[in-house]
Order: C-alpha cells, then sequence, then structure tokens
C-alpha cells in the first residue's frame, strides 16, 4: 500500500480549469496546488500525445502530478477544432465556427485526456460530455467554449449555470473524477 496522496500538482496555463478541478478532487479528499506554467505544445493528431508530451515536461515536479489536454470536437467538421480548440478559438473566436454550422449537423463533445505523473510512472484517465452547438453565445459563467456548448438534455449552455452543475457532468470533472477514485483506491 502507498503513502497518503493528500495533494496534487496542477500544472496548466489555463486559470479556468483550476476551481473544476479542485472541486472534483475535493470530492475524493484530495487536495489541488496551481503551479501555473506556459506548456509548449507539439504538432500532435490526439490529445493523448499531447497529454503525453505535457507529462514529459512535469518530470521535475514531485509528487502527484496532473495535467490535462481537452478539446472541442464537432463530426460535422470532421473533428474540428478539437486538438487546436485553443489556437482557433484565440485567432477566430466563435463566427467563423457559427457561420459553418448554419447548414451542418450541430452535434459536439467535450473530450478531456488527464494525466497523472508520479516519479516515473504514469497514467491517463479519459472524460467525454455529449452535446451541441447553440445558434449564439449565451451566459458568462465558464470559459473557452463554455456559452456556446450545450449539454444533451439541457436547455442551457455550459456557461449559464453555476459551476456545480458543470462540474457534475463535465468532460473534464467525468476524468477527473476517475483521477480522484484512483487515488483514493492507492491511500486505502
Ligand atoms: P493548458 O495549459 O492546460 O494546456 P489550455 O487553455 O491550453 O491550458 P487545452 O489545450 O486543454 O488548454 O484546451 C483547449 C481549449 O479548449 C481551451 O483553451 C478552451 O478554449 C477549450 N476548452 C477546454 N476545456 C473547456 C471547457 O471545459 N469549456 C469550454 N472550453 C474548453
Amino acid at each position: 500500500m502507498s503513502a497518503s496522496p493528500p495533494v496534487v500538482t496542477f500544472v496548466s496555463r489555463n486559470a479556468g480549469k483550476v476551481p473544476e478541478v479542485r472541486a472534483v478532487l475535493a470530492e475524493s479528499g484530495v487536495r489541488v496546488h496551481w503551479r501555473k506554467k506556459e506548456f509548449v505544445e507539439p504538432q500532435a493528431d490526439t490529445l493523448e500525445e499531447v497529454v503525453a508530451a505535457k507529462l514529459r515536461s512535469v518530470g521535475g515536479i514531485s509528487g502527484y502530478v496532473l495535467v490535462e489536454d481537452s478539446g472541442l470536437f464537432i463530426p460535422s467538421l470532421h473533428g474540428f477544432p478539437g486538438v487546436y480548440s485553443a489556437h482557433f478559438l484565440e485567432v477566430w473566436g466563435f463566427a467563423p465556427m457559427l457561420e459553418l454550422l448554419r447548414r451542418r449537423s450541430r452535434t459536439a463533445y467535450f473530450r478531456t485526456v488527464a494525466g497523472l505523473r508520479h516519479g516515473g510512472r504514469q497514467w491517463m484517465f479519459v472524460g467525454e460530455v455529449h452535446g451541441s452547438i447553440a445558434r449564439r453565445a449565451v451566459g458568462r459563467g465558464g470559459f473557452g467554449y463554455d456559452p456556446i456548448f450545450v449539454p444533451n438534455g439541457w436547455n442551457r449552455t455550459f456557461a449559464q449555470v453555476p459551476a456545480s452543475e458543470k462540474d457534475a457532468i463535465s468532460h473534464r470533472a467525468r476524468a477527473v473524477r476517475k483521477v480522484g477514485v484512483f487515488l483514493a483506491r492507492r491511500r486505502a
């Protein structure tokens, strides 16, 4: 049995991810220390490859280290923006996507791959939430694509609900919740 891991260092440049990761890991009694870092992301086809590169670059940090990579995937746009989600939003905003989807299926999903590292060992955990792209951006909560993503069974975007409602079902929460369960089992 391994020693108790009460703290995980979460490495990311994205302040919006931090309260979500914190709230979800708190469910398993795990505390989160945020280390702000800008990753040099590789040109990669999958979130898993990006996470593997992120995990390599945090090798010098002791204890449990968590990274994650997320993307919005739209099947009618052949999975775009996917691994390019951050770049696309920074450069173009929502407008071209909303325009492209005027005559295409609005079905979409968010996917997160969370990577956990401890010494020389590492693990990956995946979470997804499926839904559709709204006709226009609505709501002020969350970050990134939250104002245009409506989960299946909802009539509101992620940006229109309290954080706890997003954290109940989101891609990130689903992946990170698996991390919490994994860490709790290792402590048991
Ligand atoms: P890292 O330092 O953790 O890499 P990042 O902002 O570059 O932070 P990602 O590459 O994982 O993060 O995320 C890609 C983009 O996808 C991100 O910048 C957001 O625009 C969007 N995104 C990710 N998770 C989201 C969420 O829960 N809600 C809305 N948009 C999200």
